[in-house]
This record gives structure tokens, C-alpha cells and sequence, in this order.
């Protein structure tokens, strides 16, 4: 089932979210529909948050168009060990729509986390991987990218973003 992504400015995204308690079948259910929601926006990341669900649940798939599919499903993820050395990329967001800024962050990072099966696993990332996995984290403790921006380009996002819901909420009356 396709869930709505929720788009800044929305007090909800700002929340820090709460350890997910166990891992049956309403969590996987939750956990399949955060994915089809993530491919069909399309994005390569999505946090429970997002979708107004105040969990700490991610789910990423990274493949590029006509490769295969490799999901990946993090319930309670804990960043480990962050690299020294950093990387640069340019990120977008699914709750910021057209919206892109290049933000440096740790270039690898290690997580603990548990997968769609409830089984406690740890991953070593690199790459726009462990980008997008810090990204996720963010959004678990109700920080998005724009928050590493100066205050006028942050505003400005925001302004934009305002202008955009009232757009939609116009078309959709
Ligand atoms: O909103 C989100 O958290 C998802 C976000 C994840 C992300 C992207 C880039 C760097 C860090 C984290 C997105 O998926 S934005 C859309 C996007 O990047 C994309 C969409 C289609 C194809 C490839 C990328
Ligand atoms: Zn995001």
C-alpha cells in the first residue's frame, strides 16, 4: 500500500523517534509498504518518519534503473564507528521536494541494526550508501539536510516549500 510522504514544513518530521519494540508481521507490513513508497516516489531512501509513522525504521535500495533490486531493511540502526575522512554529495529528499544541496558527511560509517527478519546484523558502508544511511539516521533524530545550510539558504528552501504545499493544496480543493 503506497503511503503520503509528508513535506517540510511539518512539525511531525521534526520529532525524534522511538525504538521499534519487535519484529512480526505488522512491521513487515509496515516495512514493504515504506519500500513500495520509496521506489514508486522514486527515491533510494525512506524513514518511517516520513510517512508520519514516529519509529526508528528505514528502508534503502541504492540500485541504479535495470539492475537488480537489493533492498535493504534497518530497524533501530546505531552508527558505530563514522570514518575521519568525509565526502561530498549532492543529496535530495523525498520531504523536500526539488529541492538538492551538497553536504559533507563521514565517507564510511559502521551500523548495527536489525533486519526484516528481526536477526541483529552489523554492515560497513562507503560511498553514496553510507550517505544515504546517515541521511536516514537524520531523519530518525528530526534533522533534515537543509539544517547543515546557512540560515539564508535554509529559509529560502523553506519559503519555496511553503509556496509548493499551498500549490498542491490549491490544485487538490
Ligand atoms: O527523503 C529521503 O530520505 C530519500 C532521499 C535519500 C537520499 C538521496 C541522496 C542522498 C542522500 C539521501 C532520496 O532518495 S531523494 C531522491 C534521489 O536521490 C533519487 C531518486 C531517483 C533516483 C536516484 C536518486
Ligand atoms: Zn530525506
Amino acid at each position: 500500500m503506497l503511503r503520503k510522504i509528508l513535506i517540510e514544513p511539518d512539525p511531525i518530521l521534526r520529532k525524534k523517534c522511538d525504538p521499534v519494540e519487535k519484529v512480526d508481521d505488522d512491521l513487515r507490513k509496515l516495512m514493504t509498504d515504506m519500500l513500495e513508497t520509496m521506489y514508486k516516489a522514486p527515491g533510494i531512501g525512506l524513514a518511517a518518519v516520513q510517512i508520519g509513522i514516529l519509529k526508528r525504521l528505514i528502508v534503502i535500495d541504492i540500485s541504479k534503473n535495470g539492475e537488480k533490486k537489493t533492498p535493504l531493511f534497518l530497524v533501530n540502526p546505531e552508527i558505530i564507528n563514522l570514518s575521519e575522512k568525509t565526502s561530498i554529495y549532492e543529496e535530495g529528499c523525498l520531504s523536500l521536494p526539488d529541492q538538492f544541496a551538497e553536504i559533507e558527511r563521514p565517507a564510511e560509517c559502521k551500523l548495527r541494526y536489525i533486519d526484516f527478519n528481526g536477526k541483529e546484523k552489523e554492515l560497513k558502508a562507503t560511498g553514496l550508501l553510507a550517505t544515504c544511511i546517515q541521511h536516514e539516521i537524520d531523519h530518525l533524530n528530526g534533522i533534515l539536510f537543509i539544517d547543515y545550510l546557512s540560515k539564508l539558504k535554509k529559509d529560502m528552501i523553506i519559503k519555496k516549500l511553503i509556496k509548493h504545499k499551498k500549490e498542491i493544496k490549491r490544485v487538490i480543493v
